[in-house]
């Protein structure tokens, strides 16, 4: 195969001159194409098959232990302006940026193959959808690559039929891994995504954070009345059948995984809850003045740790069949084992880097261990997810993981105090990232690793979109980590939270109590269902107060990080700032 667009031939031909692969292979995206890459895989020991009877299709990859996580210090925007790129990235200018890791390209394919990845971003007939080329020298990137994205011939079908230029090119090259070599560089005024060094996901598969967020936020602020971003897509239906969609922004490893596939406990009787996405939403404003979104995904790239049938039975049955495993551990018979699927570790469990498992060696699978599989094999997967329009989006809600201070719900008091809410995000950070773990940082819209381009600009373009409708989502922020004095969690989570959701779609119908404060229109007492759970009236009164001095405290955190921003700083929110401060100090 090779391609009619000119332009994606001269650069593959380009690239190849660059790297010098011994050989170069167009994929096609079929089975057949998959089944011949995992056995080749299998053979180089890329890949080990897991066992067959429990676990069909499924396979593992053990990653080099140096290459476990997404590198944000590793990780640059490089636009002609410094300021563009912002303080929330790395910057490097682009000629810079392009000699460093071209040295680290020049040859480094030789004795490999050049995988050329058409793919798209999107149900590939949604005119929202986007294309995009993957150049990779990795087998295992291209097989992760058929499941997370419309991958093969019909996306070089709208390579070839959307206009010339309009893919994203992306070249990927695993080099030697070595982390002292690594850099995931992202040239948004050239569409254009270069990484290399690591193997990794989020490094690695470039459609997903390289494209889907930091090169599409950056497009759609171009465009105008659109946003990428980094949130889940979850239907709700009612007793009645009516579905309402809520797109949520969490941080990492916050719960949006268990939200997106969250299955209504037996005393939510008639509620059923439909996936769409479960990481990322590119959201448009329709000619309705709603916000339509699409998953621009095909399949799931999870975290495996703390995925059971307690926790996410929807996923667990997901991940049976036709998955690929990263860095998990593995049992005596050849079935994927992490912390949380059962209570003890089995005997003879194999860990993640191949060693006889010992608890002396850490857990057992890695802590930011994956699964990938495909969207389609999700019991509760929407039928409405492949529709082209997208689906209207009724809230959005943002969060993080605190245990003190963020009330379990609260709604903004309008869009721009929304846009304020999701601008002040924080989160205890967790195994996604390489860093601490447990420190609290500020992630705005659960975007900071993510945004294209500079936060303060990218707040604007929020509050732009305010402008352009008033028959926006309606913005709540939600905390389901809060701990009491004991460190015991004082919400129970998981399937529970639909009672908050239900709340939610109650405010969002002009129903449902609530209490003005200044932080936002909290839920008054009783209007969260709480019937046969184990909340006391107390709790839930703390769940669902304001601690004014505390808050201080945190607005003035919110400034001092706001300052950051300087005159890319939207006078809004700085407005939005002063107004919380001064109701607080009456409160
Ligand atoms: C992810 C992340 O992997 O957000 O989805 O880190
Ligand atoms: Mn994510």
């Amino acid at each position: 195969m090779t391609t009619t667009n000119e332009k994606l031939k001269s650069w593959v031909e380009e690239m190849a001159q660059l790297t010098t692969p011994d050989r170069i292979y167009w994929c096609d995206g079929s089975d057949q194409e998959y089944e011949s890459m995992v056995e080749e895989m299998v053979a180089s020991g890329d890949l080990v098959k897991l066992n067959q009877d429990t676990h069909p299709g499924c396979t593992l990859h053990r990653s080099n232990p140096d290459d476990v996580a997404r590198v944000e210090h590793l990780t640059f925007i490089c636009t002609k302006h410094e300021d563009d790129a912002g303080p929330n990235n790395n910057w490097m200018a682009p000629a810079d940026a392009h000699k460093k890791v071209d040295a680290l390209f020049a040859g480094c394919m030789k004795g490999r193959t050049m995988y050329v990845v058409p793919y798209v971003m999107g149900p590939i007939d949604s005119p929202l959808s986007k294309a995009g080329v993957e150049l990779t020298d990795s087998a295992y990137v291209v097989a992760n690559m058929r499941i997370m994205t419309r991958m093969g011939t019909p996306a070089m079908k709208r390579i070839e039929t959307d206009a010339k230029d309009s893919f994203v090119k992306g070249l990927h090259s695993i080099g030697d891994l070595d982390p002292e070599r690594r850099f995931i560089m992202h040239f948004p005024e050239e569409r254009l995504i270069k990484s290399v060094g690591s193997g990794y996901g989020g490094n690695a598969l470039l459609g997903k954070k390289c494209h889907a967020l930091r090169i599409a936020s950056w497009e759609a602020r171009e465009s105008k009345g659109w946003l990428a971003e980094h949130m889940l897509i979850v239907g709700i239906e009612t007793p009645e059948g009516e579905i309402h969609y809520v797109a949520a922004a969490f941080p990492s490893a916050c719960g949006k995984t268990n939200l997106a596939m969250l299955i209504p406990p037996a005393s939510q009787a008639g509620y059923k809850v439909w996936t769409v996405g479960e990481d990322i939403a590119w959201m448009h404003l329709g000619d309705d003045g709603r916000l339509w979104a699409i998953n621009p995904e095909a399949g799931m790239f999870g975290v495996a740790p703390g995925t059971g049938k307690d926790t996410n039975p929807n996923a667990l049955q997901s991940i049976q069949k036709n998955t690929i495993y990263t860095n998990v551990a593995v049992t005596p018979d050849g079935q994927p084992w992490w912390e949380g699927l059962s209570k003890e570790p089995p005997e003879g469990l194999t860990d993640w880097q191949g060693r006889p498992y010992k608890a002396g060696n850490g857990t057992a699978a890695h802590p930011n261990s994956r699964f990938t599989v495909s969207c389609s094999q999700i019991p509760s997967y929407s039928k409405h997810a492949e529709d082209p329009q997208g689906v209207p989006i009724s809230a959005i809600l943002f969060g993080g993981r605190r245990a003190s201070l963020t009330p379990l719900v609260y709604q903004s008091l309008n869009w721009q105090h929304g846009v304020f809410m999701g601008a002040t995000v924080a989160s205890e950070t967790t195994a996604a990232i390489t860093g601490q773990v447990g420190v609290v940082r500020r992630d705005p819209m659960a975007m900071l690793p993510f945004c294209g381009y500079n936060m303060g600009d990218y707040w604007k373009h929020w509050l732009q979109i305010g402008k352009m409708s008033d028959n926006l989502p309606k913005i709540f922020h939600v905390n389901w980590f809060r701990r009491n004095g004991d460190g015991d969690f004082m919400w129970p989570g998981f399937g529970d939270n639909l009672r908050v959701l239900r709340w939610v779609l109650e405010r969002c119908a002009g129903k449902g109590e609530a209490v003005r404060t200044p932080i936002g229109y909290l839920p008054s007492y009783g209007a969260i269902d709480t019937n046969g759970l184990d909340v006391s009236p107390e709790t839930m009164a703390d769940l669902t107060a304001v601690d004014p001095a505390a808050w201080q405290a945190e607005m003035d955190d919110i400034n001092e990080f706001f300052g950051k921003f300087g005159d890319r700083m939207p006078q809004e929110l700085l407005d939005e700032s002063a107004r919380v401060k001064a109701e607080l100090a009456k409160a």
